[in-house]
């Protein structure tokens, strides 16, 4: 019988690249889906099978984060093996506008998510994997950051996550349930949500080298983050949940990167060596090409409370689950650029 996994968030990043790698491995892949005024399953069209065909192997179910009744009763149905919650609403900017919903979606969607295995009976049948995130730790002090780092959140998103993490250490000693946390740093890929900043650059700087956007506006360069590839964090997460013990484990590449440089590299693989000018986040036009402002800051990208600096330390996951990122972030800024330059020359071509 082929294991079966639900995935929560299978429209998004993460949950487009795990469902290819576990249907790819031979598994029954059941993932929830929010109903939308318009189609958000881009992400999935490659994999997605019609629910007439024979035997189908991705199957979606409408739910949402926010409905008990409604995952519990996916759960039924699925009888799932492995569930693994990324359904988020996962933007830190945008959870300082929405915080009573982030935190519904992301605090009280994961103990939803627990409650219905305890209720389903389903404690010895369901492992159950958290997308726990490097935002706990905001302004921790020690650097790099590990799973004994203390947590000290900066946002509505953290620690709606903090809840997240911690009901899931709560329901695995009080249920025995197989409940693991994979505290991921930034990991990023073409399929990148367009807001998120590595995206949201490379986009502009393929559209910019093609005549179709004149600048790029963004919020705090200073700002350092570890940047992984999210294809190999899939799998991270993939193998937590194949460990005989639940337990917690960073996933990070033990680089940080600064903002700024992101939006040098990017802009040069697009073919514009541009020139920053200044460090500060005050000067107008901060960074220039031939004369011409191509990056400016704008201040309302800037959030209420900043995380300087992320930078992570994985060997736990190197050494218990053989996991290692690969991927740089200047390889990143590469892969992305190329992508976005292809999708934009397509497009363009049917103009
Ligand atoms: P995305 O924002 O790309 O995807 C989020 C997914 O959650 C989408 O499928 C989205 O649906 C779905 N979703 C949002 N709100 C709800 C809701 N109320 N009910 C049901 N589904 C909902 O995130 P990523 O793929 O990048 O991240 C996956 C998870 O990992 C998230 O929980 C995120 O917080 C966490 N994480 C991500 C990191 C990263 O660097 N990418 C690092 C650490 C943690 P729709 O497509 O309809 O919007
Ligand atoms: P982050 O990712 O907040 O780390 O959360 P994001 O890409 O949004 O920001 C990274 C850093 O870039 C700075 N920044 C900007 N950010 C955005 N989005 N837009 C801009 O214009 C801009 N200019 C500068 C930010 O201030 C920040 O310092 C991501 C999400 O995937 C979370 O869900 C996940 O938990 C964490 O990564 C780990």
């Amino acid at each position: 019988m082929a294991k079966r996994a639900l995935i929560t968030g299978v429209t998004g990043q993460d949950g487009a690249y795990l469902a290819r790698l576990l249907l790819a491995t031979g598994y029954e892949v059941h993932g929830v889906k929010r109903r939308s005024s318009s189609f958000n399953t881009g992400r999935i069209e490659d994999i997605y099978q019609d629910p007439h065909a024979p035997d189908p192997k991705l199957i979606l179910h409408y739910g949402d984060m926010t409905d008990a009744t409604n995952l519990i009763r996916i759960m039924q149905e699925v009888q799932p093996d492995e569930i693994y919650n990324l359904a988020a609403q996962s933007h830190v900017l945008v959870s300082f506008e929405t915080p009573e919903y982030s935190s519904n979606a992301d605090a009280m969607g994961t103990l939803r998510m627990l409650e219905a295995i305890r209720i389903l009976g389903l404690e010895k049948k369901s492992r159950f994997f958290q997308a726990s995130t490097s935002e706990l730790y905001g302004l921790a002090s020690e650097k790099p950051q590990d799973e004994s780092t203390p947590f000290r959140p900066r946002s509505p998103y953290a620690v709606a996550k903090l809840y997240a993490y911690w009901i899931t250490v709560n329901y695995r000693e009080a249920y025995g349930i197989h409940a693991s946390n994979g505290i991921a740093f930034n990991h990023e890929s073409p399929l990148r949500g367009e807001t998120f900043v590595t995206r949201k650059i490379t986009r502009a700087a393929a559209a910019i080298a093609l005549g179709k956007q004149d600048k790029l506006f963004l919020g705090n360069l200073n700002a350092r983050r570890d940047w992984g590839h999210a294809r190999e964090y899939v799998e991270g997460m993939w193998r937590i949940l194949q460990q005989d013990k639940p337990d917690d484990y960073v996933l990070a590449t033990g680089v940080t990167t600064q903002v700024r440089d992101f939006v040098r590299w990017a802009f040069e693989d697009a073919g514009i060596p541009i020139e920053f000018v200044g460090t500060g986040l005050a000067e107008k036009g901060i960074a220039q090409f031939d004369g011409r402002v191509l990056v400016e800051i704008d201040p309302r990208y800037f959030r209420p409370t900043e995380v300087d600096v992320l930078i992570g330390d994985a060997s736990k996951a190197e050494r218990v689950l053989d996991w290692k990122a690969k991927t740089t972030a200047r390889e990143l800024a590469r892969e992305m650029v190329e992508a976005d330059l292809g999708a934009l020359r397509a497009a363009m071509a049917n103009e």
